[in-house]
């Protein structure tokens, strides 16, 4: 790869990485911050030496094959890549490299957030003051649930789902998770967790929910509506996973019906489009909606932007990138 490559970034990044991109390489910048057309990404990928994606951009078979012969590198600014078809790519020869670690917490801790928002109707209640609607305090208002000593069972134990289950544990929570494989001994014993190698038991068994694990093949829907009505009528579900892997239709029928309590999803799965249902459920009080913002830092984005720019160095010096994608990662 030539040592100034053309790098072509979909929407913007923080001010400090732009100017970074712009001193190292060759760059085409958008700068409008519109997510691209389908035919405007068909050019970014024909004319790019390295794509710099987000989550936006759906980078499927079709987008790989349009691809030019000087593209060599995706260098997503994001952690998940499901929206990259990896095989794919990885068969034309184009390496995929993500933004692992440095968003962690601040995903798990706007989990957390969830998890109390919804037990304890943090935004219900943040509106009743600027609505005007507060008569005074009662003993019997605004009662939600209590979280300490409550059982909370993460599905994707990786690097979110540990950081959550540290906070979890210091609000009292006892923890549970279902995961591919145990997590190892020091860190189970360090987080007192039980590990339940049956989804469906610990479903049926817990009373907070939360997704953390990436969306693949084999996790869409993994939360399905058979599984989803394992759940007690009285849990609460999070996601700030990906809305892919919980049927979206089937929870928002459970919550209508009063099968399962409540809802706190960062993620939906036709993201911005959100299911109106969904939204006359937060209306109610009984969901809580947040546009896709679990790792929306400063400190976070300026992070993933200098992993994407480590990540393009490497490879333009002739280096396997640290954050590489295999699709046996899948
Ligand atoms: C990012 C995310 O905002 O990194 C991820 O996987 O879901 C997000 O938190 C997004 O990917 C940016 O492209």
């Amino acid at each position: 790869m030539k040592k100034r490559p053309l790098v072509v970034v979909t929407r913007r990044l923080p001010d400090v990485i732009e100017t970074r991109l712009r001193e190292l390489f060759d760059t085409r910048l958008n700068l409008d911050d519109k997510p691209l057309s389908a035919e405007e990404l068909a050019e970014a990928v024909r004319t790019a030496d390295v794509l710099v994606p987000t989550i936006t951009d759906e980078i499927d078979a079709s987008v790989i094959g349009k691809a030019g012969p000087g593209l060599k590198l995706i260098a997503n600014f994001g952690n998940g890549v499901d929206n990259i078809d990896v095989p794919a790519a990885v068969a034309r020869g184009i390496t995929v490299t993500n933004t692992p670690g440095v968003l962690t917490e601040d995903t798990a801790d706007m989990t957390m957030a969830l998890i109390l928002a919804v037990a304890r109707r943090i935004p219900e209640g943040a509106r009743v003051i600027p609505d005007g609607n507060w008569a005074g305090w009662s003993p019997t208002w605004m009662l939600g649930r209590r979280i300490t000593g409550k059982r909370l069972g993460i599905v994707g134990m990786g690097r979110i789902g540990q950081a959550l289950a540290r906070r979890a544990k210091a609000f009292g929570l006892s923890i549970h998770y279902h995961n591919r494989r145990h997590v190892p001994p020091k860190i189970e014993a360090e987080l007192e967790a039980t590990y339940w190698e049956s989804l469906d038991q610990m479903l049926a068994r817990m009373d907070i929910v939360s997704v953390n694990c990436p969306h693949t093949p084999g996790t869409y829907h993994l939360l399905s509506a058979r599984r989803l009505k394992l759940m007690k009528p009285d849990a609460i579900l999070v996601n700030t996973a990906r809305g892919e892997i919980i049927d979206e239709g089937a929870l928002t029928k459970l919550i209508e019906s009063g099968a399962i309590a409540g809802a706190g999803l960062d993620v939906f799965e036709e993201e911005p489009a959100v299911n109106p249902r969904l939204v006359r459920l937060a209306k109610q009080g009984k969901v809580v909606l947040l546009p896709h913002m679990g790792s929306a830092t400063v400190e976070g984005r300026i992070a993933m932007g200098e992993k994407v720019i480590v990540n393009i160095r490497a490879f333009v010096d002739g280096h396997k990138p640290p954050d590489r994608v295999l699709p046996s990662m899948l």
